[in-house]
């Protein structure tokens, strides 16, 4: 697992997915804690203008925030720490874990970039956990373009529009995919039902915990420590 090959895939395509890494009695206890938490009609938690413009619809969770004690497992996970410290480095910091909910009907997450692009040297690391399988009659499937954390910003443009190179990726329960931060990925519309997935985010050593507070959309950057639209973007 901890393979200098996985070092080098992350470090090209920006992403790394590993099947199944993670057992089942895991992912099915953390499942059922997650659809009990939200039940079947959560509310929205960003503001109106966010929710129009960023055409992003997730309801998060902090679990680890509320002591929900099964969530720290995976931060010690065989293996977990020691892939985090292979693509990012010794001294790495481990930032917070989030459940991302979005409900049918909804639109999914927009083409972003969770933090700035400007400094290469600077960025978060997703770590996404998949309690269940993402099913492309649900929706939900994640698209990533690979290589793009190496390409700067994110280009302006429609929200939810196309981009070449794009490779839509349908994760199963158990997997456990890696993202940086500066990769330019979406979520799909969700069709059905609902669709989550785990985020335990990490940073390099020496990256401000603050790192994603900005997250760049292709019609503007937005933070989320005070719902601010902090540039407004157009293509062309
Ligand atoms: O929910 C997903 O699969 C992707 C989440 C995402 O974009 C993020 O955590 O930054
Ligand atoms: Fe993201």
């Amino acid at each position: 697992m901890v393979y200098e090959g996985n070092k080098k895939r992350f470090d090209q395509d920006g992403f790394l997915l590993l099947e199944g890494f993670f057992d089942t009695a895991l992912m099915d206890e953390l499942d059922g804690l997650i659809t009990d938490y939200f039940g079947a009609d959560p509310d929205w938690f960003h503001n109106e203008e966010f929710l129009t413009k960023a055409a992003t619809e997730v309801v998060p969770w902090f679990p680890q925030n509320e002591g929900v004690a099964p969530f720290d497992e995976v931060d010690t996970y065989p293996g977990f720490a020691d892939l985090t410290e292979l693509l990012i480095g010794p001294g790495w910091s481990n930032l917070y874990s989030m459940v991302m909910f979005s409900k049918k009907g909804t639109a999914g997450q927009a083409w972003h970039q969770d933090c700035s692009p400007e400094d290469a040297g600077q960025h978060n690391l997703n770590r996404l956990v998949y309690t269940s399988n993402i099913k492309a009659e649900i929706g939900g499937q994640v698209v990533v373009v690979p290589g793009s954390h190496r390409c700067g910003e994110l280009p302006a443009g429609e929200p939810h529009g196309d981009l070449d190179g794009q490779l839509v990726i349908t994760p199963r329960k158990g997997d456990l995919l890696f993202l940086h931060g500066h990769t330019w990925h979406r979520v799909l519309p969700i069709k059905e039902k609902y669709r989550f997935s785990t985020n335990y985010r990490a940073a390099p050593k020496g990256t401000p915990a603050n790192i994603t507070d900005i997250c760049v959309y292709r019609n503007m950057r937005y933070r989320f420590s005070d719902n601010c639209v902090v540039q407004e973007r157009q293509a062309g």
